[in-house]
């Protein structure tokens, strides 16, 4: 056979042998890794759960993503400390239970500071459990989708770029970090009774911080002394917080550079932002979704988880939580939504 041939033969086998692994890893090993590395989270968390052994001092704040975390891990901290902001980062006062303890193998009994402050997202049926207090914060998802589209754009790798249209759909299919908000609202609220849980509204905050700081020290056992209660408040408010944001901010790899850099991570702080920033469209398509997957809820719960009276500028935009806002329990049971 002639030289050139032959040359040309073994290229298009190499070219061939080259293009079969390429498969095998996209379509074989890269599936087969991912599955392996969510099952592996899902059994660490378990077992992390498991030899959990908790104390009436752990204080965990949960939320879905972009719900409030923040602002209340530094109530919490206010709260239960002289409130001297003299860390860097707020995690170093309430580390991100499963980003830096659980993949450490930290123990949360291995904290030095009393009550420990987790911060955490995780969802219902993951979070370990004990006779710890939990302060769930639930914001209305119109505004959480808007906050997490800036949030993913800024510091979600690969997603900079990502379109409100793009992002909204994986929103509402829970393709996003920290899966489906629905399946996160509905899962802490239907079990709160299984746990020592208080929820606490963004809205509730933002219309009284006053209010809300001392129902929440209440549920802490914190006796707040009156001469304390306006440096809490000047340091719980956006504008001290939107100061500090690098105290706050994620921290992480840079960021992938957007078209128009979105401001900081204390970024607007408002409630019904959404109806300037979401396509009409979607907000429709969301309050249909929340009429089958939040009803159960009850009907306040519903209307104010679905937007609808959360009206920007509005007196009537927060449900009345302390005063009795109705969580109803579903038919079928507390553990309906535990998996
Ligand atoms: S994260 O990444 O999930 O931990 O984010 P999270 O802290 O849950 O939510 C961030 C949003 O909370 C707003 N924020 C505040 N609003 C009002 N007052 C204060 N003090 C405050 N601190 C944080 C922050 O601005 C984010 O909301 P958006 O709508 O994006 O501004």
């Amino acid at each position: 056979m002639p030289r050139m041939r032959q040359r040309k033969l073994l290229g298009a086998f190499a070219g061939a042998i080259v293009s079969l692994t390429l498969l095998i890893d996209k379509r074989v090993l890269t599936p087969c890794g991912r599955g392996l590395h969510r099952i592996h989270r899902r059994f660490n968390l378990l077992k992390y759960g498991m030899e959990y052994e908790g104390t009436p001092d752990d204080i965990f704040v949960v939320t879905y993503p972009k719900s409030g975390t923040t602002w209340l891990q530094m109530i919490v901290y206010q709260l239960t400390t002289d409130g001297a902001v003299d860390f860097d980062h707020i995690s170093e006062v309430s580390p991100h239970l499963e980003e830096m303890m659980i993949p450490r193998r930290h123990k949360i009994s291995d904290l030095g500071r009393t009550p420990r402050i987790l911060k955490s997202h995780l969802h219902f049926h993951q979070i370990p459990k004990g006779p710890g207090r939990y302060i769930y914060c639930v914001r209305n998802g119109l505004d959480v989708a808007v906050s997490y589209h800036h949030h993913a754009r800024k510091y979600i790798s690969g997603w900079g770029q990502m379109p409100q249209g793009e992002f909204f759909s994986r929103f509402m299919a829970g393709q996003v970090p920290y899966g489906s908000w629905f399946e996160h609202v509905t899962g802490w609220l239907r079990n709160k009774d299984r746990l020592n849980v208080l929820v606490v509204t963004y809205e509730e905050l933002r219309a009284d911080l006053e209010a809300g700081v001392t129902r929440i020290a209440d549920f802490c056992g914190i006796t707040i002394d009156p001469a304390d209660m306006p440096r809490i408040l000047e340091r719980c408010s956006f504008a001290f917080m939107r100061e500090h944001d690098a105290k706050f901010s994620l921290r992480g790899p840079p960021p992938p550079k957007p078209a128009s850099p979105p401001p900081g991570f204390i970024r607007q702080g408002q409630v019904g932002a959404w109806r300037e920033e979401l396509d009409p469209r979607f907000a429709s398509e969301f309050q249909e979704v929340c009429k089958r997957r939040l009803r159960g809820l009850g009907e306040d719960m519903f209307r104010f988880l679905s937007g609808q009276g959360a009206r920007k500028g509005e007196p009537a935009l927060t449900p009345p939580l302390a005063g009795g806002l109705s969580l109803a329990t579903p038919s079928g049971g507390a553990s309906q939504n535990e998996s």
